[in-house]
């Protein structure tokens, strides 16, 4: 190799090792900016008794930003209760939600316009202690948030008396799996159409948790307008599965 072809070989080196620093320096400058992401928030995770859990399990599954949905007993001190040996507890159900979706505040909202506060030891047709209306609370904004909404509720009117308790949140027991779903479970084409999930997988699940709502017919009336032309859609295409709604 000649003098003059190593002097232009040793420039090329050089030349791009220099622009590989370059470009490891902007780099190095770019990570140490702060950075103008919002800090990513964990969902949040409310509890609510509001009557039978299969029916309050649908009611808050289909909301907006909330990611999942257990059915489930709260409330009460039996260790391990089941759905025959249910307790002092309540049928509840617990809620996980991405708060910059959707507040606390609008699922209080939910959980006064989804049943009747003031009806004693049941709820629509079901009697006794299990379907009693709790909000259970796990802090100070959520206690302070539900106490004002409940006087706002007894505000509306002084002839009768808002039962629902606002009670600190002790174990929440998830109910065994034939209550998980269940308004889906009682649907086999909507279960077909997400795949026939495992078990578990459909009680993790946002969109098992949306469609649960949408098969008890209790999503709100627009939503279910929606999620029905949808599923049209895709069955008029060829029947793939429904991944999101
Ligand atoms: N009315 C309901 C209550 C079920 S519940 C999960 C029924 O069909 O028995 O308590």
């Amino acid at each position: 190799m000649s003098f003059s072809v190593r002097l232009l070989l040793r420039i090329v080196i050089l030349a791009a090792s220099f622009l590989h620093g370059a470009h490891c320096i902007r780099f190095l400058d770019r990570i140490s900016e702060p950075s103008r992401e919002p800090p990513t928030q964990s969902p949040r995770t409310a509890v609510f008794a509001l009557g039978s859990f299969w029916r309050s399990e649908a009611v808050f599954g289909c909301l907006h930003g909330v990611v999942r949905t257990t059915a489930g007993y709260a409330g009460g001190s039996k260790i391990n209760p089941e759905y025959r040996s249910i307790g002092d507890h309540a049928e509840s159900v617990q809620i996980e939600y991405d708060p910059r979706k959707i507040s606390y505040r609008n699922l209080l909202d939910v959980f006064w316009s989804s049943h009747d506060s003031r009806q004693v030891f049941g709820q629509g047709p079901d009697v006794g202690n299990q379907y009693r209306s709790v909000i259970f609370i796990n802090g100070t904004v959520e206690s302070r948030l539900a106490a004002f909404s409940k006087e706002r509720e007894q505000a509306k009117s002084k002839i009768s008396v808002v039962t629902t308790q606002i009670q600190q949140i002790g174990t929440f027991y998830p109910a065994e799996p034939e209550h998980q779903k269940f308004e889906l479970k009682r649907n086999p084409f909507l279960l077909q159409l997400i795949g026939n999930l495992r078990e578990e997988e459909l009680e993790r699940s946002s969109l098992a948790a949306k469609l649960n709502g949408f098969a008890g017919d209790l999503c709100p009336p627009n939503v279910q307008k929606q999620i029905n032309a949808k599923i049209n859609d895709i069955v008029e295409k060829g029947w793939p599965v429904l991944r999101d709604i």
